[in-house]
């Protein structure tokens, strides 16, 4: 029986007792978090005789009542049966008649002013209709929001009202109301009809629509919810499974009143809409047939950016990374970082000789870096927006990783300081799946940013590509609900609805540090560039364009006829921006060089000169002393602390990473563990990231030891070398390359004290991420004079594997370096080797000894400049019982060797050797083992070229000139049109001026990369083996 009163009272519509109840303690907790104590000030309470003392008193009547309507006096009978009617205000109560003869006459007369008896089951369906109305808003509101600035495009793609919404298009005509209203109750989709309107329902907890007021008539009740969820604000939230975040964002909408803004907030709006918009019109002025990808139709973008900013900047960030498309980035960089405005008109004069080395790109592509003062907030801020390739999202992964850095060098470990902003266009949005690996990194731990705030410049078409036909989900932002993301859909045209969703968006960040989306559903004024036209293809939209007020004088109208401005003030703050831009133009004509390093997104204070030149063209040696060696060999051999069961194969791993370290021996994962610490040693952060490289795909490298008792204990051996070390990270990443390597990329921008890695699971995945590789890695310092020292360890071999997981396709790298295979370079000059680092796009090695992969790993940090460094690491090897490098190979004094040289019987007696072989990477060690079966020791010497790229030059003039009498011949095991041969053949002609033929022992040709056939690569290693030491194999060419 309780329980019946209960849900009764709940679900009732209100009565006299809820009239003086709080109901605060009966909510949940979030709802005490955000929910105000509500006052009851429903018509009902309009009741004289209602008062506070009379509360307990009513509301045991009215539970009486609700068991047996009899048990309770008949005044009070018919008071709760008009109210529970819905009886206006003030008439529920009718006084009872006197008890005196005639009476019981009298009472029969006196009849409730609604006939029907209570009906419980009707009063409950009834109130879970509402609370699945309300719910429907909340759900689905959005889709009849008015989003679309032209009214000819629904955001949604769908042009239908959903089926449980009361609302229309025309959502306040009341006719239309009733009509839809009337649907719904034939439908009996509620079953309320229209005489419902004006009764009074108590609000369930999930809304705050109430505001002060916990119960509201049905009328009331709907009209909020359009105004909360149909006007120009479309909020995408009920998916997110998490309470208190859905009952925040209900509040932040639903909450009437809450769209307040002082006129001081919409005059900074409308002078932020005049620099937006005047400066799109200036550049028109003077460079109208000049792209740039103007911003008009969504110049509202610009005050967004700068409220999220100011609102972030409030809340304690300080520093923002922004990256973002071509659409508006001029006036991103003008108005939201505040370049320089004369540095950007320079941009445009053709006639300006570039100042510094590299390519350059185009002015849309290029970032910045600035620091200033947040005028609202009166604090510093900087402000870095990172230079992009035309590549849509290809920046993505690359912000936030930069993002991730920065956090991390400055013990942010909350995102409270640093944050990340991006931009997106709607076709981009939804077409690349970078975004979808980009936000599949959001809340991992070692790649979250703690929330970025995404802003999708939504004008309804790609180039001239109809979102129709672009995607196939509702919105372009859809990609965000799989990580829960609240999507704020807004129309344009209102520029305060956009602050308003923007400061929601930066309060989300710094709530709960999450990713946000705000989707700005606009329009492009002009074609997709302003050379294109757009009537081609979009004829009816861009009638509608044409037609289309621009969003500056709806604004500067509405605040003009609201008297916050008035119109001479508003005609003065256009002219102070456009004299701004005169005089800035003015000052750009006086520029006569442009220098593309004004243009960087991540000076690197400290480490160059003040020209940023190198401090010194010369590299240390990057030998280690015995101590340090012996040191981190046995911290790689133990288990650091207390208490910790290992696994028992891992025992024995260890255990022989112990007895290879008394013998002063290393194999691979002990040469990198080696180059690794003695960095860290050296305060040089390490971030080791990609596939299952905790363990290491081969299973060699256990950086990370598990507890096998208890779950998760993890320790990290790396992390106990030194007392001052710096901090090592290694993670397994999601399986995304493409997102991962562009946040590996991006952490090592940040800095140049830290030897940031990216592994692939085998060396082929890398292709995945080729868009990485191919804009941002291999050109990144031509085209923006940002260097950066990320290392790709690429596992690479041809092992009878199959087409898959055997190349890591070198010949693509290597046909990607920009060193001139027909120039000999000077070869006598001071330093050759260093100045050939310094003067190439990247570094390409293939290492055969662990040695050799220490020192180059440490010589990435020791040079004096940053260059990518692409490793095509062994599988075979790692374990190859002749893949060891002895401790004195990486003592003081040792370096990386370019090209290890033949130093067996055949370089004691050169003028006898007939052929000399060079090859790099794992086929030597087929080669030396063929070599020695065959019993060819004196006849054949066999040179390994190490570093491929920069090409060694000097040092394989030295080895051909040691062998004058040997016909030269290259032999690798990939097949002819892959691998090394053709960036190897030109480089050792041009090495020798041509003087000889370079043969070639090796596979044919082939499409795929290997055979998927074991007993076939077998054959063909033979074969080649075969050829490599047939000394009369060439002799039919000659
Ligand atoms: C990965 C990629 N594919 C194709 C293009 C060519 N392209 C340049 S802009 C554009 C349309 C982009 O549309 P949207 O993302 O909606 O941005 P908008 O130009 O409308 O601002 C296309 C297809 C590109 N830049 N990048």
């Amino acid at each position: 029986m309780f329980h019946l009163r209960t849900c009764a009272a709940k679900l009732r519509p209100l009565t006299a007792s809820q009239t003086v109840k709080t109901f605060s303690q009966n909510r949940p907790a979030a709802a005490r978090t955000f929910g105000q104590i509500r006052c009851y000030t429903a018509p009902v309470a309009a009741e004289p005789f209602l008062s506070g003392t009379s509360s307990n008193y009513v509301e045991e009547m009215y539970y009486a009542w609700l068991e047996n309507p009899k048990s309770v006096h008949k005044s009070w009978d018919i008071f709760f049966r008009n109210t529970n009617a819905g009886a206006p205000p003030g008439t529920a109560y009718q006084s009872p008649l006197p008890l005196s003869p005639g009476s019981l006459s009298a009472m029969a007369r006196a009849r409730p002013l609604v006939e029907a008896q209570p009906n419980v089951d009707k009063l409950v369906e009834d109130h879970l209709a509402v609370q699945s109305l309300i719910r429907a808003y909340q759900i689905r509101g959005h889709h009849v929001a008015q989003l679309d600035p032209l009214g000819i495009l629904d955001a949604d793609l769908d042009s239908s009202v959903p089926a449980d919404i009361i609302s229309s298009t025309d959502k306040l005509d009341l006719a239309v109301f009733k009509e839809r209203l009337r649907m719904l109750t034939v439908g009996g989709f509620y079953g309320l009809d229209e005489s419902d309107l004006d009764k009074v329902f108590h609000l369930p907890t999930t809304t705050f629509i109430g505001g002060q007021e916990s119960a509201l008539p049905l009328r009331e009740i709907i009209r909020r919810l359009e105004m909360a969820y149909c006007q120009h604000i479309g909020v995408e939230f009920m998916f997110i499974n998490d309470l208190e975040q859905c009952q925040w964002i209900r509040q932040k909408f639903e909450t009437p009143g809450v769209m307040q803004f002082t006129n001081e907030e919409k005059r900074t709006l409308l002078a932020r809409l005049v620099r937006s918009t005047r400066f799109e019109e200036f550049l028109q002025r003077k460079w109208s047939s000049e792209k740039r990808f103007g911003l008009e139709g969504c110049e509202v973008l610009i005050p967004a950016l700068k409220t999220i900013i100011d609102k972030s900047s409030e809340n304690g960030v300080d520093y923002v990374i922004m990256g973002m498309p071509h659409r508006g980035r001029l006036n991103v960089l003008a108005n939201v970082i505040r370049k320089e405005l004369e540095q950007i008109f320079c941009q445009f004069d053709s006639k300006l000789e570039a100042a510094d080395e590299g390519s350059g790109d185009v002015k849309y592509h290029l970032g910045m870096y600035h620091r200033r003062i947040n005028r609202v907030t009166d604090r510093n801020i900087t402000l870095s927006l990172v230079a992009n390739p035309s590549h849509l999202e290809a920046a993505d992964p690359v912000v936030m990783g930069k993002t991730k850095a920065e956090q991390f060098y400055c013990g942010d470990t909350e995102g409270k300081k640093v944050m990340s902003i991006l931009l997106h266009g709607d076709a981009a949005f939804a077409g690349q799946g970078i975004v979808y690996e980009t936000f599949h990194l959001s809340d991992l731990p070692s790649y979250t940013t703690h929330g970025t705030v995404h802003v999708v410049v939504n004008n309804q078409i790609g180039f001239t590509t109809d979102p129709r036909m672009a995607r196939s989900s509702p919105y372009p932002t859809d990609v965000a609900r799989v990580v829960n993301a609240p999507i704020f859909h807004v129309n344009s045209d209102d520029p305060e609805a956009v602050m308003y969703v923007c400061k929601v968006a930066a309060e989300w960040r710094s709530t709960f540090h999450k990713d946000v989306v705000v989707d700005l559903v606009c329009y492009r004024r002009n074609g997709h560039n302003e050379m294109d036209e757009p009537m081609f293809t979009q004829p009816l939209m861009y009638k509608q364009i044409r037609k289309q007020k621009p969003v500056l004088q709806k604004y500067a109208e509405l605040l003009v006829s609201q008297g916050v401005v008035n119109q001479p003030e508003y005609e003065e703050e256009i002219s102070k921006y456009d004299k701004i831009c005169e005089e800035a133009f003015t000052r750009s004509k006086d520029e006569k060089i442009l220098h593309i390093k004004h243009w960087l997104d991540s000076p690197w204070p400290g480490f160059f000169t003040l020209d940023g030149q190198p401090r010194s063209m010369t590299c240390p040696s990057t030998g280690l002393t015995e101590d340090i060696l012996t040191h981190i060999g046995n911290v790689a051999s133990s288990v650091p602390v207390e208490d910790f069961t290992i696994h028992g194969g891992l025992s024995r791993i260890l255990k022989t990473r112990g007895e290879l370290v008394k013998n002063r021996t290393v194999d691979w994962a002990l040469a990198e563990y080696m180059a690794f610490g003695s960095l860290l040693k050296e305060g040089i952060h390490i971030r080791l990231s990609g596939q299952d490289v905790e363990r290491g795909t081969f299973s060699h490298r256990h950086h990370v030891l598990h507890d096998q008792n208890v779950d998760k204990r993890t320790c990290i051996p790396m992390n106990h070398l030194w007392p001052n070390q710096a901090p090592y990270t290694v993670c397994n990443s999601s399986l995304s390359e493409y997102g991962v390597l562009g946040f590996e990329l991006g952490f090592a921008m940040a800095s140049p004290n830290a030897l940031v890695l990216w592994e692939a699971q085998f060396g082929d995945f890398h292709n995945t991420a080729q868009c990485i590789i191919d804009q941002f890695i291999c050109p990144g310092q031509a085209k923006w004079v940002r260097q950066n020292g990320i290392v790709l360890l690429l596992p690479h071999g041809m092992e009878g594997m199959g087409p898959e997981h055997s190349s890591a396709r070198p010949e693509r790298f290597l046909q990607m370096c920009n060193d001139d295979p027909d120039v000999l370079p000077d070869l006598k000059e001071a330093n050759f080797d260093i100045n050939q680092l310094y003067d190439c796009n990247w570094v390409v090695v293939n290492c055969s000894t662990p040695g050799n992969f220490f020192h180059v790993l440490r010589r990435q940090i020791l040079l004096p400049f940053r260059k990518p460094l692409i490793i095509f690491t062994p599988k075979s090897l790692l374990r190859h019982p002749e893949a060891r490098s002895n401790f004195d190979e990486m003592l003081p004094g040792t370096h990386f060797q370019r090209v290890i040289p033949e130093d067996g019987p055949a370089a004691q007696n050169p003028g006898n050797v007939k052929r000399l072989l060079f090859c790099t990477g794992k086929v030597y060690y087929d080669l030396t083992r063929e070599r020695k079966a065959r019993d060819m020791v004196e006849q054949v010497a066999i040179t390994r070229i190490e570093q491929l790229s920069p090409f060694p030059f000097d040092l394989l003039l030295q080895e051909v000139q040691k062998y004058p009498n040997a016909e030269l011949a290259w032999c690798q095991e990939e097949h002819k049109n892959q691998g090394y041969y053709d960036y190897v053949k030109p480089r050792l002609r041009t090495t020798i001026s041509r003087a000889k033929p370079v043969w070639y022992a090796g596979r044919d040709p082939a499409a795929a990369p290997a055979t998927g056939n074991k007993k076939t690569h077998l054959t063909e290693l033979q074969r080649l083996l075969d050829t490599a030491f047939d000394l009369d194999a060439f002799k039919n060419f000659s």
